[in-house]
């Protein structure tokens, strides 16, 4: 490996898609090569995520990011620029040491992740690469398959639907353009129907429809008819949900908080039973709490190899959590967030500890976005084969499928 210097390192605190600060890193090789690289937030964060720094104090309602701008270019800046670019595992390991916590809370993850996907885009711009072939090498040649969130609840949204996410998946498409097509057009069918019925068409965080319902059911119900409508059939276009449940536990019990149901995990599960058995879902999210193993045990043993089960909140990409999951057989899917780990390393290798143990790995963005394409790279570069990244709507989100058409392209070529 041949050594290229880093020159400079400057963070700035810009806004990210809910107008609140984030942490944005430049990084300048010896050779010209630049990155550049923003962090992402989440609202329904994981208690056992990286810790994301925040200012305190009154600028931007204690949201400020000032504290890790200077962090960046006072502590991080002057010792990074005598490493190697090139050597990305050695950057993010200096980082790690730097910070010193378990949770990378004196720096911030937040602080960290920028600097470390900005000197990974610097270096693929020494190569003259795409980041997904700098990262994956020649190996990197699959397109994942979308989840799109097209109706918003839980905290993502201010209607009264519990259930966080419902995404629809163009399970048979063939190719990536093709599902995008497919499932725009049933989005655009869903604001009709919406509009018909007289609801609110108005979006929510990641821009699906966040109108006010009957129920959750109804939600599954109205997205089950656009699909039909648009054209497809449940066998073409599935369903997927992020429950999200880790916002509704309290002590041991479930409290959805919109309608002030209350339910216990094993209730819970059957709940997810009546609704598989009704729709054509094929992926549940955080079914249950990041810290209720046993339920999630449960949920693994009922519906493994059914569907597909996705630890969020439960593994929040860290090894150590997976490793754990994988041994107690809880869930058979990782959603994979970099900024819940906080470096790119770390997170290719949770991406591998999932891959080596046969589960999956779904690429996924944060509620509170920005115009950074990574995760669309990333996705591509470990042959994820999912990504989730929101509604066709909002440029914080299609800018990521925007950027996977490109590639698509790119590959065919
Ligand atoms: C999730 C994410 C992204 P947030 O729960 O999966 O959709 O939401 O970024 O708010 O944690
Ligand atoms: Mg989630």
């Amino acid at each position: 490996m041949s050594d290229i210097c880093i020159k400079s390192v400057k963070g700035f605190e810009v806004l990210d898609s809910r107008g609140n600060p984030t942490v944005a890193v430049r990084v300048k090789l010896c050779d010209g090569s630049e990155g550049f690289a923003i962090s992402p937030s989440g609202a329904s964060t994981g208690m056992f995520e990286a810790h994301e720094k925040r200012d305190g104090g009154e600028r931007y309602m204690g949201k400020g990011v000032k504290t890790c701008v200077d962090l960046i270019n006072s502590q991080i800046a002057p010792e990074i620029i005598k490493l190697n670019t090139l050597n990305q595992r050695k950057i993010d390991e200096f980082l790690i040491s730097l910070d010193g916590t378990k949770n990378k809370s004196s720096l911030g993850a937040n602080a960290i992740l920028a600097v470390s996907l900005a000197v990974a885009k610097a270096a693929a711009k020494h190569y003259n690469l795409p980041l997904y072939r700098y990262l994956g090498g020649v190996n990197a040649n699959t397109l994942p398959r979308p989840m799109l969130n097209i109706l918003n609840g839980g905290a993502h949204a201010k209607n009264n639907i519990d259930i966080q996410e419902f995404m629809i998946i163009p399970f048979t498409a063939e190719t990536f353009a093709e599902g995008i097509r497919q499932c725009t057009e049933i989005y655009h069918t869903l604001g009709k129907i919406l509009k018909e019925m007289g609801k609110a068409t108005g979006v929510g965080d990641e821009g699906g429809f966040a109108p006010d319902l009957s129920s959750d059911e109804q939600a599954i119900e109205i997205i089950v008819s656009a699909i039909e409508k648009a054209g497809y059939t449940t066998e073409q276009i599935k369903i997927a949900l992020d429950v999200a449940s880790s916002e509704w536990y309290k002590d041991g019990e479930y409290i959805l908080p919109k309608r002030n149901r209350k339910m216990t995990g094993e209730q819970l599960i059957n709940y997810y039973k009546t609704l598989i058995e009704k729709f054509p879902i094929i992926s549940i999210e955080d079914g249950v709490a990041e810290e209720d193993w046993e339920a999630w045990k449960k949920l693994t043993k009922e519906f493994c190899c059914k569907i597909q089960l996705v630890g969020d909140d439960l593994f929040v990409t860290n090894t150590e959590r997976l490793k754990k999951g994988i041994a107690e057989n809880c869930g058979n899917t990782i959603l994979v967030k970099p900024n819940q780990i906080g470096t790119l390393t770390e997170t290719l290798d949770v991406v591998r500890l999932a891959q080596q143990n046969g589960y999956k790995a779904v690429i996924s963005h944060r509620s509170g976005e920005s115009e950074d394409i990574t995760i669309a790279d990333l996705a591509v570069a470990v042959n994820a084969g999912q990504i989730k990244t929101g509604a066709p709507c909002r440029s914080d989100r299609t800018a990521k499928y925007n950027r996977l058409l490109v590639i698509e392209e790119e590959l065919k070529g």
